[in-house]
């Protein structure tokens, strides 16, 4: 029988992952818009922790099933983990992703292109603290986009573990490696346990 998961999320890219990765396992994967719910979270969090835990709690009152929410970001070594948490909001206020490379690009003229992918993910159940399952993946900021893939920062992003940017990599190759199939695989094992 299928288990029903509440993923808290407005990216269309992540609930994507989500379902091509836990579908097989006898996830039934659904989104607030399949509920008619509206979120919009403030998330004022200092860390990724906080920021899916409040993403997750935003949701849960609506519901009788398990929550999860995902925080993540992108972050180079060089310029202090940034955009990290603010990675979403740090593309939006340039105006979008292709200003956001060229930016990153400029700021790391000369600079170490190391770098690393993070999530987090809050798993809430009624009457239970939230529990969390963190996962990474390591690479290098490109001085060019590669591919068109995936979301976000992906054409930037190249893997170490596949050799190639996450955008040049089919949805199968990114899922095998990436920071949130880590930390989805992390989840899962609780879940079956
Ligand atoms: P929700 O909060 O609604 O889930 P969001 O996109 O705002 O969606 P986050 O606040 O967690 O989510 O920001 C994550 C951002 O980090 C995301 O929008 C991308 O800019 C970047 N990011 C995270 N994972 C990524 C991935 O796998 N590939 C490319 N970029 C990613």
């Amino acid at each position: 029988m299928n288990k029903p998961l509440l993923l808290s999320t407005n990216n269309p890219g992540k609930l994507k992952e989500y379902r091509d990765i836990l579908a097989p396992k006898g996830y039934l994967i659904y989104c607030p818009k399949d509920l008619a719910i509206e979120i919009e979270v403030e998330e004022n969090g200092k860390t990724f922790r906080e920021n899916s835990c409040l993403k997750a709690k935003a949701i849960s009152e609506y519901v009788n099933i398990p929550v999860i929410a995902d925080d993540s970001g992108l972050c180079i070594d060089a310029l202090d983990d940034f955009p990290g948490l603010y990675s979403a909001r740090y593309a939006a206020s340039l105006g979008g992703y292709p200003a956001a490379y060229a930016d990153l690009n400029k700021k790391l003229e000369g600079k170490s292109r190391l770098a690393r992918f993070h999530c987090c993910i809050c798993l809430l159940e009624k009457g239970k603290k939230p529990l969390y399952f963190e996962g990474d993946c390591l690479g290098r900021i490109l001085t060019e986009p590669q591919g068109n893939h995936g979301f976000g920062y992906d054409p930037i992003f190249f893997s170490d573990e596949l050799g190639k940017a996450f955008g040049e990599a089919s949805e199968e190759e990114k899922d095998a490696v990436s920071h949130r199939a880590k930390a989805i695989a992390k989840l899962s094992l609780y879940l079956c346990l």
